[in-house]
């Protein structure tokens, strides 16, 4: 049950397990993995799928020739394994010509530059038989607020997007965008800081059709907001088209620890609205379990490995505490007592007219407040509930 195989569709992006641990106070603890063997690895590992940035697997400076070699193997080592390249992302930030982004650079330049490599990436995905094309604005932000036009900032942005939403479309594609919120970390602020802001961005394009999101747990709880919150109204918008699962200990650096080292009980929650979904519209997550981690500086090699299959284990381990809650009969009971199937009611009746709700007058002026006031609604039973089962307390 805690071994991780296809069927549970877990990927990697090849910069998780690739980071050789360079930051910006050191140099890198580790060395650099060829891309192709960490494939092989993960395969072996029981992941499903990887997903990559260009520039981790095509060098910034390869000559079309070179380019051209490393794309025939990689199709050569996705034949061989089997695995799935289910995503594909551009690099936009590591580069100094980025340094003030790429859609949202001042200097126009940079941003047609930008706007050609992320358009040759599309074309790449296309290729490769992805089904997400994952664009993280890293560098689209600000330090100061003097250096920006925000409308103007918002306008290029909106245009960048809809560039590459529109080729996609006129290229009849299988893929759709997924953008990734970020508050800040590499910029001081960065522009779509949220789920929330993407989400309301997303209804401004012309091509929102086929732009969702990709929330990574950390980015919204270095926000201070909750994941699963966060999950849920891009589920509700149907706009919920890649996940970035990883751990991450409230607001400070990013961390991209290993799933659920970081806030457990959040996580718990997490793979509990993935599998299960909501008990008013149940069913499960049909998208990769994406990983998007950094294995710790103090780690070697050996510990790159041990944190991929942590990865997986902790999600499964969840997974099987999630299941065990939703069906535990006393979790039931608390449920119901709780009043949570009740919130799937509509307020108004199927055939009943605002004119006879506002003229009801047991609903507002004839309603005892004692009732409602004094209902015990239970909630601090359910989430003992909830965490016994998720310390193994239970079932
Ligand atoms: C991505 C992505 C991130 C960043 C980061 C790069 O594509 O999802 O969160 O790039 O992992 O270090
Ligand atoms: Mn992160
Ligand atoms: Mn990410
Ligand atoms: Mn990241």
């Amino acid at each position: 049950m805690l071994n991780p195989t296809p069927a549970d569709k877990f990927s990697f992006g090849l910069w998780t397990v690739g980071w050789p641990a360079r930051d910006q106070f050191g140099k890198a603890s580790r060395p650099d993995l060829d891309p192709f063997d960490s494939i092989r690895k993960l395969k072996e590992l029981g992941a499903w799928g990887f997903t990559f940035h260009d520039n981790d697997v095509i060098p910034f400076d390869a000559t079309p020739a070179e380019r051209d070699d490393l794309i025939c193997t990689l199709k050569k080592t996705i034949d061989e394994t089997g695995m799935v390249c289910e995503m594909v992302t551009t690099d936009t930030f590591a580069e100094p010509v980025f340094k003030d982004g790429a859609f949202t650079s001042n200097d126009r330049r940079v941003r047609r530059y930008g706007l050609r490599k992320v358009l040759r990436n599309v074309d790449l995905a296309a290729e490769l038989g992805a089904t997400t094309f994952v664009m993280w604005g890293g560098r689209e932000g600000a330090e100061y607020d003097s250096s920006k036009d925000l409308h103007a900032a918002l306008e290029r942005y909106a245009e960048g997007i809809d560039t590459v939403a529109g080729y996609i479309k006129s290229q009849g594609y299988d893929l759709r965008i997924g953008l990734e919120p970020k508050p800040n970390e590499p910029r001081g602020d960065i522009f779509l800081p949220t789920i929330g802001h993407a989400l309301a961005f997303i209804q401004r394009l012309d091509n929102g059709d086929v732009v969702g999101l990709n929330p990574e747990t950390g980015h919204e709880q270095m926000a201070t907001l909750n994941y699963t919150h966060g999950l849920a109204q891009a589920l509700w918008s149907e706009k919920l088209f890649h996940i970035d699962l990883n751990g991450q200990n409230g607001p400070m650096y990013d961390q991209d620890l290993v799933f659920g080292h970081g806030n457990l009980i959040s996580a718990f929650f997490t793979v509990d609205l993935l599998e299960n979904g909501f008990p008013s519209k149940p069913g499960a997550y049909e998208g990769a379990r994406h990983f998007d981690y950094k294995t710790s500086r103090t780690d070697h090699v050996t510990g790159v490995w041990d944190s991929a299959l942590a990865n997986m284990r902790m999600y499964l381990i969840l997974k099987e505490r999630a299941l065990a809650f939703r069906a535990d009969p006393e979790v039931q009971e608390a449920l119901a007592y709780a009043g949570v199937h009740e919130l799937a009611e509509p307020t108004l009746g199927a055939d009943e007219s605002l004119e006879s709700f506002l003229a009801d007058p047991s609903v507002y002026e004839g309603l005892d407040l004692t009732g409602p006031s004094e209902r015990n609604y239970g909630y601090v039973r359910l989430h003992q509930l909830a965490v016994e089962h998720l310390t193994g307390a239970r079932g």
